[in-house]
């Protein structure tokens, strides 16, 4: 047995072990000059914008506005290691395939295209030029349009973005799967049936003015650091912060902010929550429920004893919708099913509902604790129903908050990265390039996956991301990308996704944030990109590029499009040239870029206007909606209570992570260190299961489908969650991950609700 890698937890998220750890980083990464500089700018107005997450920048920064983990993203990108022609000569790609993740990007940035050369099992160098001719040739070739796969990260510029929807859909296909099918659309799904807007409805600024601010599902002391500010800032005010997560994590419970001197010679650190809820997995729906039980029984309390009703009445009646079938299917919800489902006693749903009734203001956030399961639609739409009963939407210091992940991925669904893109847009792009878009819904994620699997699909073109590593079912993927006519990854350092080559396979290196954008004939470009709080701003890099073979994702785009369509419709040399010419494109056929070019050069950028948040609603009825879902019959951590043997499994980030990028071993604020392939669990399960801390077991999956899933070898930690959960981390655990489980409507992996048992192992 052993536990050496169980260690001590950081005592509060940030102060000084963060600035330790970005030190480290910087001095790490090869390149602590060229990262410290970077980090001056990001965020900034006359910088780039920091790729570590999607949290807004304050109007009025310190003269840094950047955080641990965006010292991590920035060193990660400026490292002085390189993949180069060499390194690839060096390595078979079955040699590379039995690194892990974090080895593997350890091998630090591309510098050529490569493409794989299957007699000797290695990536070659290959021209721009060849690589671009043959992968129009095969894209040509394909027996239709609907047979290749176009995926986007969230990483990519709006520009890139654009340029890559109108190759696609001149090449004559909505194929457009998208890590955002993986990560908030449930949201967006939710948001637009309940307020007529995929989005969140609240500015940077209403944090300021909240009284209460409710964080359901998310861990913001690792995946979005500069919101604890925020938070803090909020906490310090009396604001109460209301946290509803199976696990305590550390960043949501103390913070000591790296900006505030004061606080960091102290060595004094401010609590973040007031009130800290544990559900059990999926349990949030249920929560929720519950405190809008207490607000109706609150309601009628106050009518019959004649004080002010608790209901805003007036709001209801102008804006909503269904409050009627809303208020019956809460009253005929059992506070014993609230209870069994989200494993919290009825008082403490009663006392988190009197923090939200005795607030005038209120804000609610969430991510991938609500978004990563089978009725995650419902549980927002529930969060939706509950918020508007006191009209905590639309006014300032309240409204609703999904945070999002990619630094831009809120930005590529704006400019069009849809599967199903609205008719409105695409008449749009008709009239301004005169072609007929094709008009049939295409593949999101899941949608492609299978297209893979059973052949329909013949490429694969990846612009960012690891696909591979980031989807379910990983031993499938690999196959399935295998044995495509043609892959093509658009990347910036080397990640498994490449090592599963087709047919045909292309590395193709491009320029990162952090580097300046030069383009032939055009000069410096800007790029831009949107934040959670729909803010558009410039992004432009100021490291040299980490080699000169490198090309833009803008301009890596407009090569393969013009190989592929041509440049009678689209002049996309031009457009590659001066990216002021696509956001010209986006303002003429995206409504909300009107001035895009000149309102982008003002610090901050602009607001892209938000419907719902004017308390205008673009659904069907004009109306806000109130949701009369009923719960899960059974959500999975009951299914799994039922059998003692049975575990309801969460996926998520360590705190040395960004998604499949590795960036270290260790989890600082969970207080583990050197060791990924761990199982948080509750100590009377462990004991319950006859193992101790440390001990080895193969988790594997119970999802009745026949098909076999084991995780081999990962270390039982005893950790404060409840009962019947465990956790771990993604991406090693998605092999766990059932493509068949997806959210209804959503169509997300269930990444957060995932059945298992063990088995234990022998030996430490
Ligand atoms: N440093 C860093 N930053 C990142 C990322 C990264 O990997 N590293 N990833 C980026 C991306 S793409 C995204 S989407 C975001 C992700 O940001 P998060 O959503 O914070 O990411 P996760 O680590 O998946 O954490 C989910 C949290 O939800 C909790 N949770 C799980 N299941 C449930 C549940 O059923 N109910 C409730 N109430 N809580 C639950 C977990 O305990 C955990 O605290 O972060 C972005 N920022
Ligand atoms: N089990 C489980 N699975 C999950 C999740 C989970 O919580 N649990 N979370 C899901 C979520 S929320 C998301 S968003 C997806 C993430 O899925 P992806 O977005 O596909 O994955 P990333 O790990 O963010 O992609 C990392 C790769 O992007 C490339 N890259 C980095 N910067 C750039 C750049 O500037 N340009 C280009 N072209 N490439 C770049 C690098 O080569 C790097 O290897 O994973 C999903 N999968
Ligand atoms: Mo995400």
């Amino acid at each position: 047995m052993t536990t050496e890698f169980i260690g001590k937890k950081s005592a509060a998220a940030g102060g000084w072990g963060a600035l330790k750890s970005c030190g480290k980083r910087l001095l790490a990464s090869g390149s602590p000059i060229a990262g410290a500089r970077a980090m001056l700018k990001a965020n900034q107005p006359d910088g780039f914008d920091c790729p570590g997450c999607a949290w807004g920048d304050p109007e009025h920064g310190s003269s840094f506005e950047f955080c641990e983990n965006g010292v991590k993203a920035v060193a990660w990108e400026a490292t002085d290691k390189r993949a180069t022609p060499e390194f690839f000569a060096r390595h078979t790609v079955s040699e590379l395939s039995k690194l892990s993740d974090y080895e593997l990007e350890l091998n630090g940035r591309l510098t050529h295209p490569m493409r794989y050369d299957r007699a000797s099992d290695r990536y070659l160098p290959v021209a721009w030029a060849d690589a671009f001719a043959e992968i129009g040739v095969i894209l040509q070739g394909l027996d239709s349009p609907n047979r290749a796969e176009f995926y986007t990260s969230g990483r990519t510029s709006n520009e890139a973005a654009y340029l890559y929807q109108l190759f696609v859909r001149l090449y004559g296909t909505n194929n457009f799967p998208d890590c955002s099918n993986m990560c908030h659309e449930a949201s967006g799904v939710a948001l637009r049936q309940a307020i007529g807007v995929g989005k969140g409805t609240v500015l940077l600024e209403d944090f300021e003015k909240a009284d209460a601010i409710f964080v359901i599902g998310q861990n913001p002391g690792t995946n979005h650091p500069r919101m604890l500010g925020d938070l803090r800032r909020a906490a310090m005010r009396g604001a109460g912060i209301v946290v509803f997560n199976p696990v305590r994590e550390k960043g949501l419970e103390r913070f000591a902010d790296p900006q505030d001197k004061i606080e960091m010679l102290r060595g004094g650190s401010q609590a973040i929550s007031s009130h800290y809820y544990q559900p059990r997995l999926g349990g949030d729906m249920a929560a929720v429920r519950g405190m809008a039980k207490a607000v109706f029984a609150a309601e009628d309390a106050a009518l019959l004893d004649g004080r002010p009703p608790v209901l805003d009445h007036a709001f209801l009646a102008e804006h909503c919708e269904g409050l009627a079938a809303y208020r019956a299917m809460v009253e005929a919800t059992s506070w014993e099913a609230i209870e069994d489902q989200s494993g919290l006693g009825r008082r403490q749903i009663e006392e988190a509902a009197a923090i939200y009734m005795s607030a005038e203001r209120v804000i609610c956030t969430w991510a991938m604790g609500v978004t990563q399961h089978l009725h995650s639609v419902d549980t927002i739409r529930e969060i939706a129903s509950f918020m508007l009963l006191r009209g905590q939407l639309g006014k300032p210091g309240a409204g609703l908050c999904p945070v999002r992940g990619h630094s831009n991925v809120q930005g590529d669904r704006t400019v069009g990265i849809n599967e199903r893109p609205g008719s409105a847009f695409l008449d749009a792009l008709e009239a301004r390039f005169g072609f007929a878009p094709p008009r049939e819904p295409g593949h999101n994620v899941l949608a492609a996956i299978g297209a893979m699997l059973d052949g329909t699909a013949q490429a694969f073109v990846g612009l960012g991301g690891n696909f591979a590593r980031a989807t379910p079912d990983s031993a499938l993927i690999a196959d399935a990308l295998r044995r495509q006519k043609l892959t093509v990854h658009i990347a910036t350092k080397p990640n498994h996704s490449h090592l599963m080559p087709g047919e045909v396979s292309f590395i193709l290196p491009c320029l990162g944030r952090t580097e300046i954008d030069s383009r032939p004939g055009g000069g410096t470009q800007l790029v831009s990109v949107e934040d959670s709080m729909s803010m558009v701003h410039g992004s432009a890099g100021i490291n040299p590029p980490v080699s000169p073979h490198l090309l833009s994702e803008v301009a890596i785009v407009a090569g393969m499009a013009e190989a592929t369509v041509g440049s009678a419709t689209v002049d996309w040399a031009a457009l590659a040239a001066d990216y002021d010419r696509i956001r010209d494109l986006i303002e003429d056929t995206i409504p909300g870029f009107e001035r895009y070019n000149e309102r982008l050069r003002v610090p901050r950028g602009f607001h892209l206007r938000n419907a719902a948040a004017n308390r205008e609603w673009k659904t069907p009825k004009g109306r806000a909606i109130l949701s009369d879902a009923p719960l899960p019959s059974e959500t999975v951590h009951q299914r799994a209570r039922r059998d003692a043997s049975r575990f309801a499994l969460q996926t998520f980030r360590s705190h040395d992570q960004y998604n499949t990028t590795i960036y270290g071993l260790d989890d600082r604020y969970r207080g583990v260190y050197g060791e990924r392939n761990m199982i948080f669990i509750h100590p009377d399960d462990l004991t319950a299961l006859g193992a101790k801390a440390g001990d080895l077991a193969d988790v594997v999956g119970a999802f009745d489908d026949g098909m076999e899933r084991v995780a081999p070898s990962f270390r039982f930690v005893p950790y404060d969650i409840p009962r019947g959960s465990v956790a771990g981390y993604y991406p090693e655990l998605n092999v766990l991950v059932p493509l068949a489980s997806a959210g209804r409507e959503s169509d997300t992996p269930t990444s957060k609700s995932i059945l298992v048992s063990f088995r234990r192992r022998e030996g430490a």
